[in-house]
Formats: C-alpha cells, structure tokens, sequence
C-alpha cells in the first residue's frame, strides 16, 4: 500500500511540469519522439489475430512478467495476450529501444493517458488485453510494461526474431 500511494503522488505531481515544459519549449523536440514511435516498422507491423501461428501470454504482478524471453521465426504473427494479476495497472508492448525510450518520455509528458497503439495494450487489475503482431524483421527486440519504472524493475523481456 505505501507503494503505491507513493506511486499515486508522483503521477499527480508530474502534469504541473509537463505543463511547464510546454508552456517553455516548442513542438519540435517532441515531434521527432513522435516520429520514433510510429515508425513500427523497425520491429514488425500490426497482425491479423486470426492468422497468429501461436498465443503468448504474459502474465502481469508486482513487478514482473512471468516470460522473459520469447524466441520467433520472422515473418511470424504472435496473438499476445496480457493478463493482469496484480494490483497496479500493467501494460505489455512490443518494439525497439528506440520505441521505448520515446514512450517513456511521452508517459512522463502526459501521465494517465490511454493507450491506443497496434504494439501495446495496457490492463487494469484482473482484466485481461491482447493484441497481435507480426514480426517483419530479423533482430532482437524487447516487451515492456511502459508504466513508469516498471521495466526498470524487470517488466521486460527479449524478443529474439530468427
Ligand atoms: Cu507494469
């Protein structure tokens, strides 16, 4: 509980600096981060959930998926299916570390906003999300929960595409 009363507070805190950010700095800055995130293509395109050769689910607690490696064969369409079983909103999303980096300073820009992303789903306690990918491309790629410092304390996992 203490966590995430602390949690709670620094969302709350964070909209009056960003509200600042704006107020002092232009567009440009932020248009390039954009610019990083809808370029999927790097790490795949959006999939068609009825031609997914396989399921995989990630399971979501405080703070850890239950998969950390996932390994596919390019050209591949993954139905990734959260499950949220923990107490604090979850998200899983697919992409680069570019794409990640970008995300996390968009969340700090504009916490509590809704995802709507054909890489990423996000999932209250007890409710369940999927989405579906195809992997384009050969690489190593990542899936991450973007809430703020959950990757960091180990929601993430490689995506190895063969
Ligand atoms: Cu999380």
């Amino acid at each position: 509980m203490r966590i995430a009363f602390a949690f709670a507070a620094a969302l709350a805190f964070v909209p009056a600096l960003a509200a600042d950010g704006h107020a002092g700095h232009g567009s440009g800055h932020e248009g390039h981060d954009m610019g990083a995130m809808e370029d999927t293509s790097r790490f795949g395109a959006p999939g068609d959930a009825a031609k997914a050769s396989r399921t995989v689910t990630v399971k979501a607690t405080e703070i850890a998926y239950d998969v950390t490696s996932l390994e596919v064969k390019a050209g591949e369409t993954i139905l990734f299916v959260l499950e949220n079983d923990g107490t604090q909103d979850h998200e899983l999303g697919v992409g680069d570390a570019a794409f990640f980096e970008a995300h996390a300073k968009m969340m700090a820009d504009m916490p509590g906003m809704i995802h709507a992303m054909p890489n990423m789903v996000g999932a209250k306690p007890g409710e369940t999300a999927k989405f579906a990918w195809t992997f384009t491309k050969a690489g190593t790629f990542q899936f991450a929960c973007s809430m703020p410092g959950h990757a960091a304390l180990g929601m993430t996992g490689t995506i190895s595409v063969k």
